[in-house]
């Protein structure tokens, strides 16, 4: 928690916010892709897993997650028996959409020998699907546990497909799915950004098209970008991934300057949680976010695989 705004509107509303909170026991998640905003008023910011992990392990009864619904779902699915908000409940993930459970379920029938790994980018009854699920922090090392002679289907994100396929050196079949705000991202946004940086380092997300990840310093999970920008000793950094990283960035790394690739990375979902939706939220404990037993229970697994591995 660390809002020091001076606008008195927002800090009457950040007020009321952590004395809900209070009353609630609740503890709130932001994903670093959230408005700065939101993230300064969070118990705890990160990577989708990370805050789920940390959903599973707090005390607190009510979790107010501020992220998109995936990721809430995936609190509830390793914290079933908390109340897990999502202050805007349209906040949605397009790429998740791209794999709609009944197409999935086509597919893995097609395929019956290979190994389904599924991002965490997708739905609860994916996940159900599914024999492991990964994050894009640790894609590689899935995969790299599967036996070579084994083919793997990977959903839903093509461009985490082709680079877990080439750093783990495995046979995976991607399901064509992306996500449009790092799809965007295209060779000539970067050659123009490295143009007008030419001392800056390139740190791209792996759901960035394989043609841009060619060009990078360095490929990573949003972690993975924190964590190389903040030890590296460079002071210039081209950043190619949702603009909400800026955010943590920045504030970890005061004396070194970031550049985004392309100032279209903004994910829309992302951006519709406000303070006065997490603090309605608080007030009136909804939305709710539950997955259903049955499909709770199997994703479970998958998600657990995933967890003894890394
Ligand atoms: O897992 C996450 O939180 C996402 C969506 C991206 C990342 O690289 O952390």
């Amino acid at each position: 928690m660390n809002n020091k705004t001076d606008n008195p509107t927002e800090k009457k509303l950040v007020k009321e916010i952590l004395s809900m909170k209070k009353k609630r026991g609740a503890v709130i998640l932001a994903h670093v892709y959230q408005p700065g905003e939101i993230q300064d008023i969070a118990d705890f910011t990160g990577d989708s897993l990370f805050l789920s992990q940390q959903a599973a392990k707090t005390q607190a009864k009510v979790i107010v997650f501020c992220g998109v619904r995936f990721m809430a779902e995936t609190a509830s699915i390793l914290s079933p028996e908390k109340i897990v908000l999502l202050p805007e409940i349209n906040a949605g993930c397009p790429l998740a959409d791209m794999a709609p459970s009944e197409k999935v379920k086509s597919k893995i029938k097609e395929l019956p020998e290979a190994v389904v790994v599924s991002y965490v980018n997708s739905s609860a009854v994916v996940k159900s699907l599914s024999d492991y699920c990964c994050t894009s922090a640790n894609a590689v090392q899935i995969a790299q546990s599967i036996p070579a002679e084994k083919e793997i289907l990977f959903l839903p994100d093509m461009n985490l497909a082709d680079f877990t396929a080439k750093k783990a050196k495995r046979k995976i079949i991607p399901w064509p799915g992306f996500c449009p705000t790092h799809h965007l991202l295209t060779r000539e946004d970067v050659i123009k950004a490295k143009k007008l940086h030419p001392q800056a380092l390139l740190l791209v997300h792996p759901e960035c098209r394989p043609e841009v990840c060619d060009l990078a310093d360095y490929i990573g999970s949003t972690r993975g970008i924190i964590e190389f920008a903040s030890n590296n000793p460079a002071k210039e950094y081209i950043i190619g991934t949702e603009l909400g990283i800026f955010h943590p960035l920045k504030k970890n790394n005061p004396n070194k300057k970031f550049f985004p690739a392309s100032e279209n990375m903004i994910c829309r979902n992302m951006k519709l949680i406000t303070l006065e939706k997490v603090l309605y939220s608080l007030q009136n404990l909804e939305p709710l976010i539950t997955v259903p037993e049955e499909i709770s229970k199997k994703s479970l697994k998958a998600l657990n695989r995933m967890i003894e591995i890394t």
